[in-house]
């Protein structure tokens, strides 16, 4: 790496700066190092082709001027052009030597693929990354352990880190559970689609502890921006008291349940409320479609499964939502006012200027709801107007269903 260092900071010198030869700005203005094994084969691989291409263009460049000024026409001249076609030696020259070049780009690329293809079968460590609109979440399995990201904030920076031992072998399983989002970090040369109904699995090596950011780099919705990426590489002990800090309390399910979607239909007593029983009791609650207290605390508890997986992201875990970027639902007029005007907001999404709690937001929710039964809409009406500081009334399935 050091030769090609020195070459890259040499072409740089003379290509971008023309004659000064400022290594150190060169390698500010060149990629980030990467800190993985792939991603040493990926810059190995650029930097190989790189020079190849300016080899290329040097060859050309100089045939061609020397061929303007060996040919021109010169005055008083009155030469006829060449009139023969066809040259064997010429034409397996530059058959042969493209070819040989297509042969020595193909044998790196086919190792740097090979080598992605490599998922350690018994890594020290395996780390699920689940795509969502608009947040990553992260599972240790073998640790039971989740970690979901926080939005960049308005300034694009980024919340806390998800942290990952350095120097073990990680196995990464990819998926997404609403669209198309691509988990991209320079400094490990890696961008991994991740799609619902798919599981990718990549190795992971992270040779050099430190900080590395990436973005999602898949265009995945309004929020796009905020799926930011941030990594700290630390030592063992370092990541095993922080993995202590971040243990699930109600255990992890299958990354196959989390990301396929319309795959794995739940149970339908969960999802349909029976014509005609949305209240057995029968009373005078029925009517109004209103939930009894024991329906409300089931709403909640489903909410709850619902908010982490669909809101939670933008709206924070504590309901307090970003200052400037996401509304907070925690003491929320739109939370707690009326029941349709909610329901209409989680159902069909809302854009545009908007008005929480004195503070201006420009908002761009997506309509999360869309697609959920009438009992999930419900469900994470009743949590969000029962949780923290709300105290509004619970939102039963027949409400839903009276109101969008
Ligand atoms: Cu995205």
């Amino acid at each position: 790496m050091t030769l090609n260092r020195t070459l890259q900071s040499l072409g740089l010198a003379g290509l971008a700066l023309g004659c000064t030869a400022l290594p150190a700005a060169a390698s500010a203005f060149w990629f980030v190092d990467t800190v993985t094994p792939y991603g040493q084969k990926v810059d190995w691989l650029y930097q190989f082709m790189m020079w190849i291409s300016i080899a290329i263009l040097i060859v050309v460049e100089v045939a061609l001027v020397a061929a303007l000024i060996k040919f021109r026409k010169r005055p008083g001249e009155n030469r006829q052009p060449e009139t023969w076609s066809h040259n064997t030696k010429l034409e397996i020259i530059w058959t042969v030597i493209p070819f040989a070049l297509l042969v020595a780009i193909l044998i790196p690329t086919f190792q740097a693929l090979a080598y992605l293809a490599d998922v350690p079968k018994n890594p020290d460590l395996t780390l699920e990354v689940v795509g969502h609109q608009f947040y990553w979440e992260y599972r240790y399995p073998d640790l039971n352990v989740t970690f979901n990201s926080t939005p960049r904030d308005a300034n694009g920076g980024y919340g806390d880190p998800l942290e990952l031992p350095v120097g073990r072998k990680i196995k990464v399983i990819m998926t997404a559970s609403d669209v198309i989002h691509a988990w991209w970090v320079p400094a490990f040369g890696l961008q991994q689609m991740t799609t619902p109904g798919n599981l990718a699995m990549v190795p992971l090596e992270i040779t050099k502890a430190g900080d590395y950011t990436g973005s999602c780099a898949f265009l995945c919705g309004p929020q796009h921006g905020a799926m930011g990426i941030f990594v700290r590489a630390v030592d063992q002990p370092t990541f095993m008291a922080w993995a202590d800090k971040h243990k699930s309390a109600t255990g992890l399910k299958p990354i196959a349940t989390v990301g396929l979607v319309g795959q794995t239909p739940p149970p339908p007593e969960a999802n349909e409320v029976p014509e005609g029983k949305e209240n057995p009791q029968g009373t005078e609650a029925a009517v109004a479609g209103k939930p009894t207290a024991e329906e409300a605390k089931k709403l909640s508890e489903k909410g709850k499964d619902l908010y982490a997986a669909k809101c939670l992201g933008c709206h924070q875990p504590t309901g307090a939502g970003v200052p400037g970027v996401f509304p907070p639902l925690d003491g929320s007029e739109f939370v707690t006012g009326p029941d349709k005007a909610l329901v209409e907001i989680i159902v069909k999404g809302k854009s545009g200027p908007i008005k929480v709690k004195g503070a201006d937001y420009n908002s761009a929710m997506p309509p999360v709801g869309t697609g959920m039964s009438d009992e999930e809409v419900a469900a994470i009406a009743t949590y969000v107007r029962q949780s923290w500081s709300n105290k509004a009334e619970a939102v039963g399935p027949a409400m839903v269903k009276a109101k969008h």
